[in-house]
């Protein structure tokens, strides 16, 4: 069999049903295997949506999504969508065409060192010199992506190499030499847990994305019930616990609530799961107090204790050492330091939404919430970078995991509407999908609305527009003074209705609060797309609260 047929045949024995790509002159044995061989190829409009395409693929069902690209410019194109997959550790596969194995290294036409240049981006990668080596490579591939702290992997393959003819083998297992990913904590770390909780008068646990990672929410419900403490999230984490849930405080960090910032600093134990613990979550939170313990879960060891002192640091799956503290009684006495935060969550919210702001049309905090309460438990929100994707972070209430995607630790604008492509490919039908941005991001990535009408895809697709780029005008503004704006001026917008019209979906425009619900009401009584623009008053902030300090 060629190798190129013998790639897609791993694809297919792996459960890959559709790949995301863009094909040109390095990739034509691939593609003539994909259509020899049945392979559903889903053509993006640029390279970078179809890494984020297979991003939102691979998160609404925990599987692997697979993205393509030819060598030179269409592999470039791809290392952002890398790069944004990297840094939140999501499993994806990037196949890229490489010039003929033997033209290596001249500059030949299209040529790029795409595994020099992704060798940071990604948490493995090959280039393939031996055409047999390839179903162990892919097995591997898959393996290493899906496993332990989870990422893209790369597989970048020489023209001549996806020509050759090879025996078919695809092996059952992997064995991959210093790649045994820890799952189980160590028996006298977890003790040492149980300990610390039933001795704390003020706990906190803080959950990042590897709690989606690991599906184990059960475990994790089951816990907090036990152990009666407040839960406060990463961006990452904002879908990792039911929000609906009594226990669950919300966001911190910069862009997160005051009072979780609050309660971070006065707590006496901070149980870290599955995060980075990175500069966007500790950054705001100032004199921490000198007594206060922290516990680093993580699967990776390599990010327990890298940005704040960790007392006991805990390597493993976030769903294996809460199966394990969950044979533990808890009783501690800490009700009303949980109920005083949870009293404090909901003071906030309701002064916020209920809040009137002297700028003129429409809110977007209502826009969110009305959004989060029209779609209700089955709802997929992918957001953007940028004040839409913060509002989102507040105001839509996830109550299932795998709900609200975004690019978190890149922040790569452009995100959210392939990504919300991705998962209406791969979600059911009783899921709603919603993809919401600014006008900034939105116009990184437009053409990909194309394959909204094309693939006759149920997305509403939601645009705040406020004629800048919102996010950095708040941050001129906090860092330079009243009136310090300079390049964040939209000096033109589309007219997003006919841009609508021109891709064959229905558009709405919202410009005042009282239209909210009427437009919701029309977008989601049908399973047809739309687009939703929200004008919004640019002074509308999401960083107000920054000055609580
Ligand atoms: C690719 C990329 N370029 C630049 C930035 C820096 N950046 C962060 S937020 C932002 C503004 C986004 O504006 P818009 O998409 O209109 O959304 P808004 O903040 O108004 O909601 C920019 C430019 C980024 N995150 N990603």
């Amino acid at each position: 069999m060629k190798a190129a047929e013998a790639i897609i045949k791993c694809l297919q024995l792996e459960g890959v049903n559709t790949v995301y790509g863009y094909p040109g002159g390095a990739v034509l044995p691939l593609y003539e295997a994909m259509r020899k061989l049945d392979m559903k190829h889903v053509l993006v409009r640029q390279e970078q949506s179809a890494a984020h395409m297979a991003s939102g693929y691979g998160r609404v069902n925990n599987k692997v999504g697979v993205c393509i690209a030819t060598s030179g410019p269409g592999a470039t194109n791809l290392l952002t969508g890398l790069a944004t997959a990297h840094m939140d550790s999501i499993p994806l596969i990037a196949i890229t065409g490489q010039v003929n194995s033997k033209k290596i290294g001249t500059d030949m036409f299209q040529e790029a060192d795409v595994v020099g240049a992704s060798e940071s981006f990604t948490k493995h990668n090959y280039l393939v010199k031996n055409a047999k080596d390839l179903p162990r490579i892919i097995k591997e591939a898959f393996h290493i992506a899906n496993t332990g702290r989870k990422g893209p992997v790369l597989i970048d393959i020489p023209k001549d190499i996806q020509d050759e003819e090879i025996e078919f083998i695809y092996p059952s297992e992997v064995d991959i030499r210093g790649y045994k990913p820890t799952i189980s904590g160590h028996s006298k770390q977890i003790t040492r847990i149980v300990e610390q909780i039933n001795n704390a008068r003020q706990p906190i646990l803080c959950l990042g994305g590897g709690i989606s990672s690991s599906g184990c929410n059960k475990e994790l419900v089951e816990f907090v019930e036990k152990a009666k403490m407040p839960v406060v999230c990463t961006l990452m984490g904002v879908d990792g616990f039911p929000n609906g849930n009594p226990y669950f405080a919300g966001l911190l960090g910069s862009h997160g609530y005051p009072f979780v910032n609050k309660a971070m600093n006065k707590a006496d134990l901070i149980i870290v799961i599955g995060a980075r613990f990175a500069d966007r979550s500790t950054a705001v939170i100032s004199d921490k107090n000198a007594s206060q313990y922290v516990i680093h879960i993580d699967i990776d060891p390599a990010e327990i204790g890298k940005n704040v002192k960790t007392h006991t640091p805990v390597v493993g799956d976030a769903g294996a050492i809460l199966r394990q503290l969950n044979t533990y009684d808890y009783t501690s006495e800490i009700s009303s330091w949980t109920g005083g935060i949870m009293l404090e969550r909901k003071r906030y919210m309701e002064e916020n939404l209920n809040r009137e702001w002297d700028v003129q049309g429409a809110n977007p905090c209502k826009l969110i919430k009305s959004i989060s309460d029209k779609t209700g438990r089955k709802a997929v929100v992918t957001s953007d970078v940028g004040q839409n994707q913060i509002w989102t972070a507040h105001y839509f209430l996830a109550d299932e995991s795998r709900r609200y995607f975004t690019s978190g630790g890149l922040g790569t604008m452009g995100y959210s509407l392939p990504a919300a492509i991705g998962a209406r490919m791969a979600a059911d039908n009783d899921t709603t999908v919603t993809a919401v941005m600014g006008e900034g991001g939105f116009q990184m990535l437009m053409g990909e609305l194309a394959l909204v009408r094309e693939h006759d895809l149920d997305i509403k697709v939601v645009i705040i527009t406020n004629e800048r780029l919102g996010m950095v005008r708040e941050l001129q503004l906090n860092a330079y003074g009243n009136e310090s704006y300079y390049g964040i001026d939209i000096g033109f917008n589309p007219d997003y209705m006919k841009l609508a019209e021109a891709y064959n979906i229905k558009g709405y425009l919202i410009e005042e609060d009282s239209q909210i619900d009427e437009v919701l009401e029309k977008a989601y009584e049908t399973n047809e797309p739309c687009l939703i623009q929200c004008r919004v008053n640019p002074d509308f902030p999401t960083l107000a609260h920054w000055r609580w300090r």
